[in-house]
């Protein structure tokens, strides 16, 4: 009997190598992609060219850039199963991020809240770049036609935004771009300082984030200073409002360990916080100790990782070069 093959629903999702990567990257992103991995068909980038929205050290950035993909690996995206590239690398974005410039409008770019945060944190250089963004990320998503888009809270507007730009798009000129969904996982979609739980943790704000590479003892160390609240009752309960120190770290422990808010108020009932942070803490050290070796083993071969980007690179040329030849023949450009 002839085999019916079920076409796959397709992820796709980048990070900017911008810093290293945080355990807010990993919980509100990178988990999902990896846990989802087998399901969909993936597209996993670095997203190099939205960097440059804010000054790089051009070194580091090209150090950075492999290094996360390494991780990307070792969080357990096989570059077998999923499309691996550095953005960069695939000029259809760039391409197909100029004719969306021209189809999204300067109201809703000037609502984005990431252009007025970081344009306040970098008040001497607010470029054209950093504003029109969303419609680069807007190219980046609809070139592969994804059904989902996984990503941490911060981003769901920008995923709005894109969703709106291609139906504008597909009622103007007929059915062209899949409109995706964001994806936001329910434990771990806005992971906040240690050291200030009302900041999102960040990486252009080193202080108060637990990178994915460092040690056990560093990372114990974050966590037994991790600013907890300043109440009275010192139990271990989630309440985000009132005590967004300690919830955060619930979050922390239950997105590591599986366990649920109720069963973590019950393991440390009568306990108090000092036994809860060194506990978040090992945990958290536990679970990352695989993802840094396995990192620190495949950064070891450069001329693999360079094979995985390449290829990467081919596939997800293919299918860019397809949506973009499709958007240029609908917006009526001569075909070359
Ligand atoms: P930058 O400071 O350069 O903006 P960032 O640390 O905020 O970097 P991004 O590159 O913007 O990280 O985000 C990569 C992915 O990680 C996105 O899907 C984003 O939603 C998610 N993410 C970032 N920070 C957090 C966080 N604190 N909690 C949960 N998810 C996060
Ligand atoms: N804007 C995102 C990174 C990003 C992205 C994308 C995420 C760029 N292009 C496409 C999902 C899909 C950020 O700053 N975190």
């Amino acid at each position: 009997m002839e085999e019916t093959k079920v076409q796959k629903k397709v992820m796709l999702s980048g990070i900017q190598p911008s810093g290293d990567l945080h355990i807010g990257n990993y919980l509100g992103a990178i988990k999902n992609w990896a846990e989802r991995a087998e399901q969909y068909d993936c597209y996993y980038f670095m997203a190099d060219m939205h960097t440059i929205t804010v000054r790089q050290d051009p070194a580091a950035l090209r150090r950075r850039t492999p290094t996360q993909l390494a991780q990307y690996i070792a969080c357990g995206l096989d570059p077998q199963k999923n499309t691996l590239f550095i953005q960069s690398h695939v000029p259809e974005h760039a391409q197909l991020g100029w004719v969306l410039n021209c189809y999204t409008m300067f109201g809703e770019l000037s609502r984005m809240t990431q252009f007025k945060d970081k344009s306040q944190k970098n008040a001497d250089n607010i470029n054209g770049g950093l504003f029109t963004y969303p419609a680069l990320m807007a190219a980046d998503i609809l070139l592969y036609q994804p059904d989902y888009v996984p990503v941490g809270e911060d981003q769901k507007q920008h995923c709005e935004l894109t969703r709106d730009v291609a139906i504008r798009f597909n009622n103007l000129y007929g059915e062209t771009f899949k409109v995706p969904e964001p994806f936001i996982p329910k434990v771990g979609a806005r992971v906040m300082m240690l050291n200030d739980p009302e900041k999102k943790m960040s990486k252009s704000d080193p202080n108060g984030c637990v990178f994915l590479m460092e040690k056990p003892d560093d990372i114990q160390r974050k966590f037994k200073r991790a600013v907890t609240d300043c109440d009275t009752e010192h139990c271990v309960r989630y309440d985000a409002k009132a005590k967004p120190g300690v919830s955060n770290l619930m979050d922390i422990y239950s997105a590591v360990t599986g366990k649920t808010y109720a069963e973590i108020e019950r393991e440390f009932d009568g306990l108090g916080y000092g036994a809860f942070k060194p506990a978040v803490g090992e945990a958290v050290a536990d679970y990352l100790r695989p993802i840094r070796e396995e990192t620190e083993r495949i950064l070891a071969d450069k001329a693999y990782l360079q094979s995985v980007y390449k290829d990467g690179a081919e596939r997800a040329g293919a299918i860019a070069r397809k949506t973009l030849r499709k958007v240029y023949k609908k917006v009526g450009f001569v075909e070359r």
